[in-house]
């Protein structure tokens, strides 16, 4: 545990102002949200369902709590106000086995995430973020907050606690390889790549990365000129010092991908996604970031601010693209957007 950590920002997180807060994965359910039920259920002696009004009701407690996104973006001492989910989950209201609590949000696609009893105990039900009631874009009109791990663990739209014996992989855990643990401090972001070097080495040799599942691979310091990359899974992909001219990411998923000094020169990002992406010392000039999602991404050092991407007026940014990002991103990208 870290909680004299809180207030501080963790290694690889840049830190956002008050007030910026970008919307992470996928769209709110369908509504109605005023009759909005949660139900606590698995080992537990008995399983309720409470309704908004019975949360609305019950003594609540603010709490101001950091946010540090996977992607690499940070808010500190954010106010929340709810619910302690450790009234909930008392030794009494447990049956002997309970080991750890899976939060189901009401998502077409069956959204969860895991963890530990010990952690979910420390965690807030929130039902108002920053003194209002939290809108829906950001998980009303009930969301868990779980404090001092990355925030893909605090799940939004929250329809059931199910309390577990054994652990139950989430979605983001399960199918795209996020790291379960999540402690920022530690940067537990995602579980080492599952490919091995020869499948790597092949698929460099061809250029083509199509449509493929590719989490953290090594494409560092190759000569990968007109890559073929549409709509592939790139998370957490290394592609420092590599030659990609005019290669081809469209659609694709790149967050936390490194392009460290990069040749980027004409490749097309078209509606990529470059969350927490690193391009400092990559040369953007003649790229295409049009749609691409930005949150996050790096393209000046702040450690040494003569290290930076490279862009020309042929580059294609829109200005609307970088007005969520952390503010010397943000100020050194300013006069280099080239669409409104
Ligand atoms: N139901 C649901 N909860 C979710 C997600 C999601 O896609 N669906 N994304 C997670 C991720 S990856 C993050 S970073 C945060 C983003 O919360 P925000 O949109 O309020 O910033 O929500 C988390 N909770
Ligand atoms: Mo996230």
């Amino acid at each position: 545990m870290h909680e004299d950590q809180s207030g501080k920002l963790p290694p690889g997180q840049q830190l956002l102002r008050p007030g910026r807060w970008p919307t992470v994965g996928e769209k709110p359910p369908e509504g109605p949200f005023d009759r909005w039920t949660l139900s606590v259920r698995g080992c537990v002696t008995q399983p309720k369902t409470l309704s908004l009004e019975q949360l609305l009701a019950e003594p609540h407690e603010e709490q101001a709590i950091d946010i540090h996104c996977v992607t690499r973006w940070s808010r500190l001492g954010v106010p929340f106000t709810g619910i302690p989910l450790a009234r909930f989950l008392s030794p009494e209201a447990l049956t002997a086995d309970a080991k750890f609590v899976s939060f189901v949000a009401r998502s077409d696609r069956g959204h969860s995430s895991s963890v530990t009893l010990e952690v979910a105990r420390m965690s807030l039900l929130a039902l108002y973020a920053e003194g209002k009631p939290l809108a829906i874009e950001y998980g009303g009109p009930v969301r868990v907050i779980v404090p001092g791990r990355y925030f893909y663990k605090s799940v939004k739209w929250l329809e059931a606690i199910e309390v577990l014996s054994e652990d139950q992989l989430g979605y983001w855990e399960r199918d795209a390889g996020y790291h379960n643990n999540a402690d920022p401090w530690q940067e537990e972001r995602y579980l080492a790549s599952g490919i091995t070097k020869q499948q790597a080495n092949r698929l460099i040799a061809d250029r083509d990365f199509s449509r493929q599942d590719l989490m953290g691979i090594d494409a560092s310091h190759r000569h990968l000129e007109r890559l073929k990359a549409k709509d592939a899974l790139l998370r957490n992909a290394n592609f420092t010092g590599s030659q990609l001219v005019e290669a081809c990411f469209d659609g694709a998923n790149l967050a936390n991908a490194c392009f460290r000094r990069a040749d980027l020169s004409g490749a097309s990002f078209i509606g990529a996604d470059l969350e927490g992406a690193n391009l400092v010392g990559a040369n953007l000039a003649g790229a295409d970031l049009t749609g691409a999602s930005l949150f996050g991404a790096d393209f000046i050092s702040l450690d040494d601010r003569q290290e930076h991407a490279t862009l020309d007026e042929n580059t294609k940014l829109s200005a609307s693209q970088i007005t969520l990002l952390a503010d010397h991103q943000e100020a050194f990208l300013k006069d280099k957007t080239t669409m409104p």
